[in-house]
């Protein structure tokens, strides 16, 4: 063990801390801490190698403790600290904005950055009504989004965000959002393999929408292309297709939320190149940076950074930013990610996989309380029936096994979702679906 990891555990009172999205007194009368980690596992603090079978939280794309990433962060750090964000910039911001637009096509050639995937997505909230408005169109103000939507927990992200706990503590949120039906169906899609059949027509209820609130005062749509934290729902083949038509008939913007579906993880760069849609925004953090640094950002229509360009030169274009856009150690760290990607082949790796990964997911149906199995390049849920009157008990005490025997896994609701940094082996993928397995049969 490092002294740094040491000293840490000597600190040993729990208390303080108030932990995000966790069952606080139930963690701290059972505390499991990770104290380093290194290629596809995690060391716990008693000592044992965890797989990793969630890239963290779907972040380290490119695997644990990567030395090119390390050495970037290091040395950007000795060079200089920081440097501010308004109305001054660094070389190494303006790199990464460059890299990540270069090959990108479809007038997406436009970066503004966050600290975070909940900061990306308010600032795409904000920069579609600012848009609409310096348009001539400023009663476009709604924004849209689905149910079981995440998108991080700003006052933006949980108003268009589908999720009730998410959403019902916390008043009455953005005025005017309002939401499309969600894509889940086990009586028609159960078991699919990849995209379903079934539910395209679903993107229809936009022009429900659009007859409700009239187009001229909707903004924005944003979805995720694969909705990943509530449980993996795979879009429908043809919806995302159908989604785009409906938002330029009536003028309205089209967010992708990449958070997690960028950086390699459906075996493309970004989803869009993965369905063939592409839309007029995506937010982006997560693998941006292989987890390492806070960041995240809007990569955008060029079309739309121009209409903020038509003012005085003199006058900021956009009223909006954090202390920490484009932090130098962030972007150190994302430049440094790109490289290892792409001198790794990482994304081309992960869809020669996707295969594989499949088939090690669909090994499960048939187990006790499965009820269905859904995947997409590397990710993967499975969903199982809840024990009566106590929902999410099966999924955590799966998860708690897993832990125990040396695997990491996600739940939400029933419902085990797996997203492996994209350096997975094979054995690797033998050993996950083998031991959710295991655990799964004795959650029965
Ligand atoms: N959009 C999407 C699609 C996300 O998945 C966010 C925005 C917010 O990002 P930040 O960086 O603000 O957390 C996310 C985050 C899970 C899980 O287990 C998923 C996320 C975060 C933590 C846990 O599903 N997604």
């Amino acid at each position: 063990m490092t002294t740094t990891a040491a000293t840490r555990l000597t600190a040993n009172n729990l208390d303080p801390l108030w932990m995000p999205f966790t069952a606080n007194r139930q963690f701290k009368a059972n505390p499991r801490l990770l104290v380093s980690a290194q290629g596809m596992h995690y060391t716990s603090h008693d000592g044992r190698k965890i797989l990793d079978g969630t890239a963290g939280l779907w972040c380290v794309n490119a695997g644990h403790g990567r030395k090119k990433i390390v050495e970037a962060v290091q040395a950007q750090v000795a060079e200089m600290d920081y440097a501010p964000a308004f109305q001054m910039g660094h070389p190494a911001a303006f790199e990464l904005a460059a890299r990540l637009t270069a090959n990108l096509g479809h007038g997406l050639d436009n970066v503004f950055f966050t600290n975070s995937g909940s900061e990306a997505v308010d600032s795409a909230l904000k920069i579609a009504i600012a848009y609409h408005r310096l348009r001539g169109e400023g009663a476009r103000t709604r924004l849209i989004g689905r149910e079981r939507g995440y998108h991080g927990v700003g006052f933006g992200g949980i108003s268009v965000g589908g999720i009730s706990n998410n959403r019902k503590f916390f008043g009455n949120l953005l005025p005017g959002s309002d939401h499309l039906a969600h894509t889940h169906n086990l009586e028609k899609n159960a078991f699919t393999r990849g995209e379903p059949e079934w539910g395209a027509d679903l993107a229809d209820g936009l022009e429900d929408l659009v007859a409700l609130h009239d187009a001229s005062t909707i903004a924005a749509v944003i979805v995720e292309p694969v909705a990943c934290s509530t449980g993996v729902l795979v879009p429908p083949k043809g919806y995302l297709k159908r989604l785009r038509e409906i938002c330029d008939k009536h003028g309205i913007l089209l967010i992708f939320d990449e958070v997690i579906t960028g950086f390699g993880r459906l075996g493309t760069p970004f989803s869009p190149d993965y369905f063939d849609v592409w839309p007029d925004m995506m937010t982006i953090a997560k693998g941006l940076t292989n987890g390492t640094v806070p960041m995240g950002g809007v990569i955008l229509r060029k079309e739309i950074f121009q209409t903020f360009m038509d003012g005085p030169e003199n006058a900021v274009d956009l009223f909006h930013g954090y202390t920490y856009s484009g932090h130098p150690l962030a972007c150190a760290a994302g430049l440094a990610t790109l490289d290892v990607y792409k001198e790794e082949g990482l994304f081309e790796r992960a869809a020669g996989l996707a295969d594989y990964w499949a088939d090690g997911a669909h090994s499960l149906r048939g187990l006790p309380n499965v009820i269905d199995v859904r995947n997409l390049g590397l990710i993967a849920g499975i969903e199982m029936t809840p024990r009566a009157g106590e929902p999410t008990a099966r999924a955590f005490d799966v998860f708690l096994g897993c832990y125990e025997n040396g695997l990491l896994v996600r739940t939400t609701g029933d419902i085990v979702a797996l997203s492996p940094p994209l350096i997975v082996e094979k054995s690797h993928i033998d050993e996950i679906f083998g031991t959710l397995g295991d655990m799964i049969k004795k959650a029965a």
